[in-house]
């Protein structure tokens, strides 16, 4: 639907009881009413997701299209997932057999099938994130036109692995065919599908082509006429088709995706299938979703149920979800996420651990995992408008997600864990390789997150240099411009510009690690009551060309402390300035042995900025401590005291943000550091000049 006729339907809508008795409005009503149900909506106003039609939705996310990203922080790392990243990861991928997979289908029997069962996936998320290329505004000519190239290339070759039920799986094809959707647990069908669909979908809101997402339709038909509750049963072994359903819902309007998101997420066929209680712990499905309480087992799999739970309560609005949503985003928070935003204590399963066993060296924290939280609180946020959603996906992304690719964009984590000894933390390829193509996708689609439109206005959701270009809900464009060097610093410039005087509201968000938050509008002091840090700030007013908006945030590195229930992290501090999380690497610390340093209570930091060092960061300076006598050296248990009067000296310490860690050589690195229990600090000078402590620790 156009604009207008989007806000014509909205405004009847609004009106449809009162005009009950009068027979012309209503045949009006009605006439809109069908035609909005049999529409399709229109492809150039869909984002990430396509919240427009979405009764329950707060934001309206806008397209990628929208957004022209200026120079700032997200703009070196998107350009090597352009340059680099998705042209290499598209080679490794034919090298590994995946494209051949879909060639053997389809007219070259000769080929080998080769990988893992889920590995169509992997070329689907490739497909979705180089559609979201060229759906950039950054993505030069030259690079727009072979990409566009390769996914119609690769199209052709999945299209004609396609079978004419609909069916499409590269794995469960010749002496494999009575297994299909026999092993719904470990089949990874369901997934395969999931990814199809999203890609089709990106690729269509990227350039209006429908090939496609046609293809995944008639899979998706194909699964939907065959399964369900009175046909044969079905259950996410790997959940991501709820998202997928619901996407496809509103990219459709077709109804019967939507009532299968449902069925999914209604986890009625334990029974039927047999499943075990292992099954539904560690797959996260399986059992009704609304009757979970907190996260278990795999935790992809967990977060992207919750998003597809989200999804489907954004459009139906049964309060048994919400309840549901805001029960585990509590567990998650408040019990078991990394400070990264990173998700998954164990290796064993993939896995959520218990409640506070967040290990730092031991973790997991796939990349998937934390693009998973990045998706779920994008949905959350998107749902409700409020910032603390906006905060942890802002957490996770410039943190637990950014450390899974190299600065060269070529190198991807698998885990991402908080502490090393010196491993080598990037590959180019895993077996396994769900986390390259998944970053890729979201740094590709970044700019859509920058910004969503309301019905009443446009919320700023992520500070950075940017432009977007889009209108107000009656129509009215506006272009809003953003001049940030954030998140190094801390101020932030909007002027917009509305191709007329025009009321409303434009968001900003007051982020929760900011103490303070000065604004101003056209140098005049914006106050709002009650204001406070996690929450966006409304400045409704009459906005005409040229008016400006300033923000100022402190970016005062500060030092955080877990709960103390987190055994792995007591007495100990990571160090945060704004969103970004930093850790010490050795290689950065002149000969200091990592596990030796202990940082103080009270210390102060300095920022440098380093245009040439890691891509260009701000590193922070801290005076800390290091033991006059390796710890290691000591025996494993002593007298408390003995502690107490270790000798240790003043050393200088360098940390780099978190996501640049493991970019030089393999070098131990830690995010939490042991603290001084005491101030009490005993100075003497030693024969190097330099001072010497003896202190509690
Ligand atoms: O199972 C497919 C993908 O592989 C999952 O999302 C990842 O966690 C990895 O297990
Ligand atoms: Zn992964």
């Amino acid at each position: 639907m156009t604009p207008l006729s989007s806000a014509l339907w909205r405004f009847l809508r609004s009106l449809r009881w009162g005009l009950l008795f009068a027979p012309l409005p209503i045949f009006v009503c009605m006439a809109v009413f069908a035609a909005r149900d049999n529409s399709i909506p229109d492809w150039k106003q869909q984002g990430v997701i396509f919240l427009d039609e979405s009764p329950n939705a707060r934001q309206h996310p806008v397209p990628v299209q929208a957004v022209h990203v200026g120079e700032g922080f997200w703009s070196p790392r998107r350009r090597a997932v352009t340059d680099k990243s998705l042209p290499s990861l598209l080679l490794l991928l034919e090298e590994h057999g995946v494209v051949d997979n879909f060639r053997r289908l389809a007219g070259r029997p000769e080929l080998p099938r080769r990988g893992p069962l889920y590995t169509d996936s992997d070329l689907y998320k490739w497909v979705e994130a180089a559609a979201w290329a060229l759906a950039s505004n950054e993505t030069p000519d030259a690079e727009r036109a072979q990409l566009k190239g390769d996914i119609d290339s690769l199209i052709g070759h999945i299209v004609g692995a396609q079978e004419p039920s609909g069916y499409l799986n590269t794995y469960y094809v010749g002496d494999k065919v009575h297994l299909r959707f026999t092993e719904l647990t470990r089949s990874h069908e369901d997934y395969c599908l999931g990814h199809l669909l999203q890609a089709g979908i990106a690729y269509y809101r990227a350039t209006g082509n429908r090939k496609l997402l046609d293809t995944g339709i008639r899979f998706a038909d194909y699964v939907v006429e065959n399964f369900g509750p009175t046909k044969r049963p079905f259950v996410t072994g790997h959940p991501e088709l709820e998202m997928a359903m619901v996407e496809l819902y509103r990219t459709t309007r077709q109804p019967k995706y939507l009532d299968f998101a449902r069925y999914l997420l209604s986890g009625v066929e334990r029974e039927r299938l047999k499943l075990k209680d292992s099954d539904v712990h560690y797959m996260f499905s399986g059992k009704p979703f609304t009757s979970r309480t907190e996260f278990e087992g795999h935790a992809v799999r967990a977060l992207y149920a919750a998003s597809g739970a989200t999804d489907y309560f954004t459009e139906t609005g049964d309060p048994a979800y919400k309840k549901t949503l805001d029960l585990l985003w509590t567990d998650l928070t408040m019990r078991k996420m990394y400070i990264t935003g990173g998700v998954g204590s164990r290796a064993g399963g993939e896995a959520f651990g218990d409640p506070y066993e967040l290990p730092s060296e031991q973790a997991y924290a796939e990349t998937c995992a934390a693009i998973a939280n990045v998706m779920w609180n994008y949905r959350l946020l998107a749902l409700t408008g409020d910032a603390r959603y906006a905060d942890l996906l802002e957490r996770a992304l410039y943190n637990g997600v950014n450390s899974g690719i190299s600065l060269s964009g070529n190198l991807y984590c698998y885990r991402n864990p908080l502490a090393s000894a010196g491993d080598k933390l990037r590959n180019p390829w895993y077996d396994t390789t769900c986390c390259p193509p998944n970053i890729q996708r979201v740094f590709e689609s970044l700019p859509a997150y920058f910004y969503s439109a309301s019905r009443d206005g446009v919320y700023v959701n992520l500070y950075h240099s940017s432009e977007l270009d889009w209108h107000l809900d009656d129509g009215t464009p506006y272009k809003l411009t953003q001049t940030t060097n954030y998140p190094w610093t801390g101020d932030v410039r909007i002027t917009i510009a509305p191709v007329h005087p025009a009321n409303f509201t434009i968001y900003v968000r007051w982020p929760a690690w900011a103490s303070s938050f000065d604004v101003q509008v056209n140098g005049q002091a914006f106050l709002v009551a009650p204001s406070h840090k996690g929450s966006f700030m409304p400045i409704t007013r009459t906005w005409t060309a040229g008016d400006i908006v300033t923000i100022s945030l402190p970016m005062q590195a500060q030092m955080m402390a877990a709960n103390p229930r987190l055994t792995d992290d007591f007495g100990r501090v990571a160090v945060q300035r704004g969103p970004l999380i930093y850790a010490l690497e050795q290689i950065d610390q002149n000969g200091t042995a990592l596990s030796d340093v202990f940082l103080k209570g009270s210390s102060s930091f300095t920022v440098e900025f380093r245009k040439d060092f890691l891509g260009g960061v701000a590193t922070l300076k801290v005076a800390g401590l290091v033991t006059d006598r390796s710890v290691g050296e000591e025996p494993l248990y002593q007298p408390y005291a003995a502690g107490a009067s270790r000798a240790k000296h003043m050393v200088n310490l360098t940390f780099v943000p978190y996501y640049t860690i493991g970019n030089r050589e393999a070098t131990p690195m830690e995010v939490w550091l042991p603290v001084s229990r005491s101030e009490q600090v005993v100075t003497t000078a030693n024969s190097l000049g330099t001072e010497k402590h003896s202190e509690n620790r």
